[in-house]
């Protein structure tokens, strides 16, 4: 591709800065760190003459509740009353079917989120939302103007775990559900997943939807998070069935099976649906050096897997998901975005 690619970012998106996460007992410093995107940012501007960087616009609010239960817009909005200098993880999550749950109570946030990962503070709603705008600027770039066959967004904090009615992952508001959601007036489409971890918050959210093929490759959800979903049994429901797929590999999946598992598995069943827009939830906590992840990509091993998916010829948007090897992040999803440019 000759033109540049557009790239999305707010600088907002900074003032989130989850401190902890609990680890089975433990805490540790987050992994979702300001450093992953200054790294990407950097790496992106190191070349100017493949990408530009715009910061998006304001997104209407509707776009959100298409996606979204109000009520967990709630829960974000009463983070703003927090002290500015409190991150707060809800640490009780109580059976659904037993109580209510209060959105306007953060006591109660936990009656709205699934892990204590995933920190509320009083800049959550700010860089959620501006997260979210990032991936519908894309889109409008790409979809709406037809400007470019691609861009990226770089969304932070990720999106690919939040569901209808809860966040969890890291995650707050599925950034590439709420493009899909808008996506879909234009005919059907394919969100492939290609994070280290099963997109169980996408998969909900078009478990019933055959307008929407969802595909995710991740690390065995008996060994790894989000352990309670991503199995190939999951197939969808209702009308809907047929249209999720799930791949998982145990620790240790390399480029090369990886890479059999797209040539073999994902792109023809892509090819096969004829979709009339392509979304990737761009995560890059597969590669050898990942503090989180269990697979053992290599940085060159993302720029062919870009060419690879960028040979089905759709007009596409990548949007970031995970990725925590802070110090290679940037290179990685460069590579990646390289590669894609390469086949377009
Ligand atoms: C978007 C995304 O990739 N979310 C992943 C959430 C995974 N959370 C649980 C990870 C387990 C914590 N172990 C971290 C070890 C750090 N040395
Ligand atoms: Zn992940």
């Amino acid at each position: 591709m000759k033109n540049k690619t557009p790239v999305f970012f707010h600088p907002d998106q900074l003032i989130h800065k989850p401190m902890y996460e609990w680890a089975f007992g433990d805490k540790i410093p987050h992994p979702e760190s300001t450093s992953r995107a200054e790294s990407i940012l950097k790496a992106v501007q190191r070349s100017p003459a493949s990408f530009e960087i715009f910061q998006p616009d304001k997104i209407p609010m509707d776009w959100i509740h298409k996606t979204h239960d109000s009520r967990l817009v709630r829960v974000f909005q009463a983070s703003q009353h927090l002290a500015a200098e409190v991150t707060y993880s809800p640490s009780v999550f109580p059976k659904r079917s037993q109580c209510v749950g209060n959105p306007d109570d953060l006591n109660q946030a936990g009656f709205f989120c699934f892990d204590s990962g995933t920190p509320l503070a009083k800049t959550t709603w700010g860089a959620a939302t501006w997260s979210a705008a990032c991936a519908m600027a894309a889109g409008e770039e790409v979809f709406y103007k037809r400007k470019t066959p691609f861009a990226y967004s770089l969304s932070r904090p990720p999106g690919h775990h939040a569901s209808r009615d809860l966040f969890g992952g890291y995650c707050y508001f599925n950034n590439v559900a709420i493009l899909a959601k808008r996506l879909k007036k234009r005919g059907r489409g394919v969100i492939l997943d290609i994070d280290f971890h099963h997109g169980n918050g996408t998969q909900q959210i078009f478990y019933r939807d055959p307008s929407v093929l969802f595909i995710s490759i991740h690390g065995d959800p008996r060994d790894f998070y989000p352990y309670f979903s991503g199995y190939p049994e999951e197939t969808g429901a209702a009308s809907g069935v047929g249209f999720n797929m799930n791949i998982c590999r145990p620790r240790g999946c390399d480029g090369q099976e990886y890479k059999s598992i797209l040539e073999n598995t994902v792109l023809p069943a892509l090819r096969a649906y004829d979709p009339k827009w392509f979304l990737i939830s761009a995560g890059f906590d597969t590669v050898a050096d990942d503090p989180v992840g269990g697979f053992t990509l290599s940085t060159s091993d993302l720029h062919e897997i870009g060419g690879l998916l960028a040979s089905v010829k759709i007009p596409t948007v990548a949007v970031q998901e995970g990725g925590y090897a802070s110090d290679t992040l940037g290179k990685n999803v460069v590579s990646f975005l390289e590669g894609m440019r390469s086949s377009l």
